[in-house]
C-alpha cells in the first residue's frame, strides 16, 4: 500500500460548536463568543485539537446564521469582530485551531450584492444570482426547496423569479459569473489571513447547476426533486480546483466540503489524494431518512437506522476511499437527532453504554472524527410537545406544508418525526451544569433546555470518571498515541452478524480488533477468544470470552511477532 500522506487533519479531532447553543455570556439568551471563549478549558481537557464554528457572520438569522448578510462582519448577536480576534488567540494558545463555517452556496436576501442583484436586470450585481423569467405564469422549473414550497421567488420589481434551494432569504449564488468566485475568494483570503485554520464548506456539492434547470423527478408532494440537477453539478470540481488554486493551496488549512448528494465517486473527486480540491466530505448515507426505514414524507420519518444498514454504508466508505480520499466520521450534528437517541438507546438504563459504544464504534474508523457539542456528555433528543416549541424554519415549513396544507400528515404523526429526526433536537442549549437553563444563560434561552440537563450535564460528568466525556477524552488521547488509529487499514469483520459492528484495523505488525454490540442483550462473540493483547478501551470493566454484554464495546490490540 501507497504510503499515506501524512497531515495534522488527518490526526485530529474536531469539535463542532453551535454557537447559539453554546455558551451565552451577556444574559440575552443566546450563545455568543465571548460565551466559547470561557468555555476553552473544558474544550482542552477534553483534548480536542479544533473547534469548527457553526457560521458567526452578521445574518438576520432566517436560518440561525446559515444566511450571511455581511461575510466580513460578526453577528450582532454574537458580539464583535474584536471578541472574534479574542477566540481565536484564546483557542491557539491552547493548542486549538478554528475552523469557520464557510456558506457560499447562497447568502441572505439582506446582503448588499442582493439588495443590488434585485434592483434591476441590468444591475452590475444582477448576475451575482440567478434570475428566471416565469414559465406559464408560474415558477421557471418544478423545483421545491430544500425547506418545503417552490425553490423559485417571484420578484414583481423586475418581473422574474430568484432561485433559492434554502430558504426564500437564502438567494443561490450564481457560480458562473467569475466576479461570484472573485468575491467569494477574495473573502476567504481575508479571513484566511486573520489566522483561521480551515473551513467546513456548506452545501458545496451544489454551487453547479445544471444550466438547462430543467423539471426533477416527481416527489410524493408533488414537487420536482433539485437534487440531481443540483448537487455535484457540472462545474463543481472545476471550481473547487480554482479555489484550491487561488486560496486554499496558499496555507494550511483543514477543508471539509458538507457534500450532500456525494456518491463514493464523486467523494474521490471532492477529497482526492493529490490535494487539488478538498481534504475530506461529509456523506449522508448513513443518516438519510431512507436509512431510517419509514420515510413517511421526505425526511420526516419516525424510524430509527438499523445497525447492518449502517455497517454496510460505513464498511462501504471506509474500504472504496482507501488509499484514494480521506473519510469523515460524525454521527452527530446541528441538522441531526442526537446520536444516542437516533442509533443507541437513551433510556435511563442505557444512555451512558450505549453512547460509549457508538463513540467507540465511530472514533476507532478511518478518517477525521467530528464531535457535536453535547455529544461528550450524551445528550439526548429533546420532546417537542407542539409546533410551538421548535424554532427551525425546516420544520415550521415542513409542518405548515405537510400538516396544514397538504394534509399529507396528521399533527401527531409529525409530532412523532419531530421528536425522531428535527434538527433542534441538537440546538437545544449545551448543559452545563444543574442550575437554572443549565448553565447556559441567566437569560430566558432562545430554545428550552433539555429538561433532563439537571441529571446530563458537563459539571456531573466531570465528575463522574466512568461519565461519557472521560471516555471521549480517552477516545481522543487514543487516537493521538496510537498510528494504527489514523492511518490503518480497514478490515471489515462479522459482516452478517446482526447485533455486533465488528472490523480490524491494520498498520504495520499491529492489528487493532474492535467489536460493538448495538443491541440490549447479551449476544455471543468469540472475536477475541484466545488473544493475547492490550484492550486499549472499553465500555465495560469485565469482559466474556465468548459473547459481548449489552451495549459492549471493546478494543484489543495485538502484535505479530516480528
Ligand atoms: O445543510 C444542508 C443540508 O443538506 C441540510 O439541509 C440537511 O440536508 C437537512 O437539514 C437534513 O435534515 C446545510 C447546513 O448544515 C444547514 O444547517 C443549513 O440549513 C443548510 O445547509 C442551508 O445553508
Ligand atoms: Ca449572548
Amino acid at each position: 500500500m501507497a504510503e499515506e500522506q501524512k497531515a495534522w487533519w488527518k490526526e485530529a479531532v474536531i469539535y463542532q460548536i453551535y454557537p447559539r447553543s453554546f455558551q451565552d455570556s451577556n444574559g440575552d439568551g443566546i450563545g455568543d463568543l465571548p460565551g466559547i471563549t470561557r468555555r476553552i478549558p473544558y474544550l482542552k481537557k477534553l483534548g480536542v485539537d479544533v473547534i469548527w464554528l457553526s457560521p458567526i457572520y452578521q445574518s438576520p438569522n432566517d436560518d440561525n446564521g446559515y444566511d450571511i448578510s455581511d461575510y466580513r462582519a460578526i453577528m450582532k448577536d454574537f458580539g464583535t469582530m474584536a471578541d472574534f480576534d479574542t477566540l481565536l488567540k484564546t483557542a491557539h494558545e491552547a493548542g486549538i485551531k478554528l475552523v469557520m463555517d464557510l456558506v457560499v452556496n447562497h447568502t441572505s436576501d439582506e446582503h448588499a450584492w442582493f439588495i443590488e442583484s434585485r434592483k434591476s436586470r441590468t444591475n452590475p450585481y444582477r448576475d451575482f444570482y440567478i434570475w428566471k423569467d416565469g414559465r406559464d405564469g408560474k415558477e421557471p422549473n418544478n423545483w421545491e426547496s430544500y425547506f418545503s414550497g417552490p425553490a423559485w421567488q417571484y420578484d414583481a420589481a423586475t418581473d422574474q423569479y430568484y432561485l433559492h434551494c434554502f430558504s426564500k432569504k437564502q438567494p443561490d449564488l450564481n457560480w458562473e459569473n467569475t466576479k461570484v468566485r472573485d468575491a467569494v475568494f477574495d473573502m476567504m483570503t481575508w479571513w484566511c489571513e486573520k489566522g483561521i485554520d480551515g473551513f467546513r464548506m456548506d452545501v458545496i456539492s451544489m454551487i453547479s447547476k445544471d444550466q438547462s434547470f430543467p423539471d426533477g423527478p416527481l416527489k410524493a408532494d408533488g414537487y420536482g426533486d433539485l437534487s440531481p440537477h443540483v448537487c455535484n453539478g457540472p462545474r463543481v470540481h472545476e471550481y473547487l480546483q480554482e479555489m484550491n488554486d487561488r486560496v486554499l493551496s496558499h496555507y494550511d488549512l483543514l477543508t471539509v466540503g458538507e457534500a450532500a448528494g456525494v456518491t463514493i465517486d464523486e467523494a474521490k473527486k471532492y477529497a482526492r489524494s493529490d490535494g487539488k480540491e478538498l481534504g475530506m466530505v461529509f456523506q449522508f448515507e448513513h443518516v438519510g431518512p431512507e436509512n431510517g426505514k419509514g420515510s413517511i414524507i421526505d425526511k420526516w420519518t419516525t424510524g430509527k437506522p438499523q445497525m447492518p444498514d449502517v455497517r454496510a454504508i460505513l464498511n462501504k466508505w471506509q474500504l472504496e476511499l482507501e488509499g484514494k480520499a480521506w473519510n469523515s466520521l460524525y454521527l452527530d450534528n446541528h441538522d441531526q437527532p442526537r446520536c444516542v437517541s437516533m442509533f443507541g438507546n437513551d433510556s435511563p438504563e442505557w444512555r451512558v453504554l450505549s453512547a460509549k459504544m457508538l463513540a467507540t464504534c465511530l472514533h476507532m474508523q478511518k478518517g477525521t472524527p467530528y464531535i457535536y457539542q453535547g455529544e461528550e456528555l450524551g445528550m439526548t433528543n429533546t420532546t417537542f410537545h407542539s409546533l410551538a416549541d421548535c424554532q427551525d424554519l425546516e420544520e415550521i415549513n415542513a409542518w405548515h406544508q405537510y400538516v396544514d396544507e397538504q394534509k399529507k400528515v396528521t399533527p401527531e404523526t409529525m409530532l412523532t418525526c419531530f421528536n425522531t429526526v428535527a434538527r433542534d433536537n441538537a440546538r437545544t442549549p449545551m448543559q452545563w451544569d444543574a442550575s437554572d437553563n443549565a448553565g447556559f444563560t441567566d437569560g430566558t434561552p432562545w430554545l428550552a433546555v433539555n429538561p433532563n440537563y439537571k441529571t446530563i450535564n458537563a459539571e456531573a460528568a466531570l465528575k463522574d470518571p466512568d461519565s461519557t466525556f472521560y471516555y471521549y477524552q480517552k477516545l481522543i488521547r487514543l487516537r493521538h498515541a496510537y498510528p494504527i488509529i489514523v492511518y490503518g487499514t480497514f478490515e471489515p469483520l462479522l459482516e452478517e452478524d446482526p447485533c455486533v459492528y465488528a472490523f480490524a484495523r491494520h498498520l504495520d505488525n499491529e492489528t487493532l480488533r474492535v467489536a460493538c454490540n448495538w443491541t440490549d442483550k447479551e449476544v455471543p462473540c468469540t472475536l477475541f477468544e484466545g488473544l493475547e493483547g492490550e484492550t486499549l478501551i472499553s465500555n465495560y470493566e469485565q469482559h466474556k470470552a465468548d459473547c459481548l454484554q449489552p451495549y459492549e464495546a471493546r478494543v484489543l490490540l495485538t502484535r505479530d511477532a516480528r
